[in-house]
């Protein structure tokens, strides 16, 4: 049977959420609101207005000023991410990828975030992905399912054909509500709901673990 992986990207094949940590903090420094590391673990795999109401607890203001403020959060995290490159692949991602790739699985990306592409490109990871679903793919973001259907249907794999990797709590969330394989990285009290859990991330994963 044809085999897909798809994984996420931030929190499985790199760590960008320090430098979401430092943009959101300027932002929020500059709006004299208080943010903590703490308070940027929830925002982990959720996309950017939701972040920034997150962030607001509760505060509310217009539009354009919301327009406003995740413009320039972004700016400041596109300034940061000047700083990737392959030396920031997580542990054992790229042999598994490797490893993965020779093994004729197909391999696909279902990302929330609308900066995929550049971070992909300056890991240097973009040949080994038949399919890359970024936060401009679909409307509805996760825990829905859309993303990584679309990815599995670029990918010409029905779910039930595919694992999901995912370090989100609403991604597992995701693949297990669109009849996906669920691999969760991380702790088992923010990702236990899926299949199989790797705490250590993929550098303790073999492709064959999960056909
Ligand atoms: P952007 P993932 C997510 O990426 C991040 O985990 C999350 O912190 C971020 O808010 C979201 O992308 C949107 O990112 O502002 O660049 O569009 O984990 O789904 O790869
Ligand atoms: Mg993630």
């Amino acid at each position: 049977m044809e085999l897909g992986y798809i994984f996420d990207l931030d929190g499985v094949i790199t760590d960008t959420a320090e430098y979401h940590y430092l943009a959101w903090k300027q932002l929020a420094d500059e709006e004299k609101l208080p943010f903590t590391r703490q308070d940027n673990e929830a925002l982990r795999g959720v996309p950017r207005r939701r972040s920034l109401e997150l962030l607001l607890k509760g505060r509310v203001f217009p539009e354009a000023k919301m327009v406003e403020m995740e413009t320039r959060k972004n700016g400041y995290y596109q300034a940061l991410l000047e700083n990737i490159t392959p030396a920031d692949l997580l542990p054992g991602v790229a042999q598994f990828l490797e490893a993965a790739q020779a093994a004729k699985i197909h391999l696909g990306i279902g990302s929330a975030s609308k900066n995929a592409m550049p971070v992909i490109r300056r890991l240097g990871i973009e040949h080994f992905f038949d399919a890359i679903g970024d936060g401009y793919c679909v409307v509805n973001h996760k825990p829905a399912p859309d993303l990584f259907v679309w990815v599995a249907g670029r990918l010409g794999l029905w779910p039930t054909q595919c694992y999901v990797f995912e370090d989100a709590e609403a991604g597992v969330d995701a693949a297990l509500a669109g009849g996906f394989h669920a691999v969760g990285i991380g702790p088992v009290e923010r990702v236990g709901r899926a299949h199989y859990v790797l705490p250590e991330g993929l550098k303790t994963a073999h492709v064959r673990d999960f056909c």
